[in-house]
């Protein structure tokens, strides 16, 4: 690194330690600018991606008050994934090769998104769970030190909390239900409770990018303070819900003040990651199906902005 560099650096963390807000036009390490695309890109791609299992039960939800909420809900990840999107083009990169490194493999999505939503219950569990760890993690991205992607977090996380309640609420009228309706609540439970926990990634020393992330305040908590965090605000709402969570070891520590929980399985975790979970590759097939298919509309999209590009350049000529 020439001495240039070396000041360049030095008054960047000195930037960021001050709370300032790195804008797109701002000097940056090149690793910085990589971190956030990578992390941004996985965090839109996990949105449109996260659209997938929920879209499927639309034409299923039990009611019409039920249906409208939750074609509202898919229709607000699809929006945060633009959202996403574009902050991520404000680091130098467009929107087509972020799409081609989502369908090679190259970039990746939340592991969560890779297993399968069985039962309508599995709406409820996921609103819950899955929206409550994702809300833990976007409100310390409220302040993260990228101007762009704090500012999209901030509208992302007020529809969020609408989405964790509903998805609450969904599981409160099944355990008010039937045995059967409850079984479906308790069986939606066990089954994404490990993968929900998982969300957060792994284990602070085994996780690579954490240091220095924390250190360029993109992460305000580790993986593991989340983790702690999400497990302390959601058991108390399992035992509302008269279920019980699927952790044997689970028991609140009264001198940390926090829950003890289970060890995750991080073979698990790490399969689905490099691609082979229940429903990596059904997925993936459809967000590439979903992209040729939808070429016609791009290029008309394309075509008309052009024309009405020339038709004002011809009036001001
Ligand atoms: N799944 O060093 P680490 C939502 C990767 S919610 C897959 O700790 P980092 C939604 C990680 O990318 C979900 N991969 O990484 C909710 C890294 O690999 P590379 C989206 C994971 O980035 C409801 C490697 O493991 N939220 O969208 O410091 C409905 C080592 O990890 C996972 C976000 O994306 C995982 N769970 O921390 C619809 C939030 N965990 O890239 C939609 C923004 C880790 O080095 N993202 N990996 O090869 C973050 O806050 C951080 O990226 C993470 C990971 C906490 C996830």
């Amino acid at each position: 690194m020439t001495q240039k560099e070396i000041n360049l650096e030095e008054q960047f963390q000195a930037r960021i330690d001050r709370d300032e807000s790195i804008e797109a036009k701002d000097w940056m390490p090149e690793k910085y600018r990589k971190t956030h695309i990578r992390q941004i890109s996985q965090h839109a791609h996990s949105e449109i991606v996260g659209m997938l299992p929920e879209g499927n039960w639309i034409t299923r939800a039990p009611s019409l008050r039920r249906k409208v909420a939750l074609l509202a809900k898919v229709q607000d990840e699809a929006g945060h994934g633009l959202y996403l999107y574009s902050a991520a083009e404000t680091l130098g990169i467009t929107r087509d090769e972020l799409t081609e490194q989502l369908h090679s493999g190259k970039a990746k999505y939340s592991s969560i998104f890779n297993y399968p939503a069985l039962t309508w219950a599995d709406m409820g569990a996921i609103g819950w769970l899955v929206d409550g760890a994702a809300i833990m993690n976007q409100v310390m991205l409220t302040r993260t030190s990228y101007g762009p992607y704090a500012r999209a977090m901030v509208r992302i996380c007020k529809e969020e909390s609408f989405h964790q309640r509903q998805g609450y609420e969904i599981m409160l009228t099944l355990c008010k239900g039937t045995a059967l309706q409850k079984e479906l609540a308790q069986d939606a439970l066990n089954r994404f409770w490990w993968p929900s926990l998982m969300m957060f990634g792994p284990k602070d020393d085994e996780s690579p990018n954490t240091e220095q992330s924390v250190k360029w305040k993109i992460k305000r908590k580790t993986n593991d303070e989340l983790r702690q965090q999400f497990v302390d605000q959601t058991v108390p709402q399992a035992e509302f819900l008269g279920l019980t969570v699927p952790d044997p070891a689970l028991k609140w520590n009264e001198e940390r003040g926090h829950y003890d929980f289970g060890d995750i399985d991080w073979d698990e975790f790490w399969q689905v990651v490099k691609g082979h979970g229940p429903c990596n590759k059904e997925r993936i097939d459809a967000r590439v199906k979903a992209w040729e298919e939808g070429e016609w509309v791009r290029d008309a999209a394309v075509t008309h902005a052009e024309k009405k590009d020339s038709r004002t350049e011809q009036k001001v000529a």
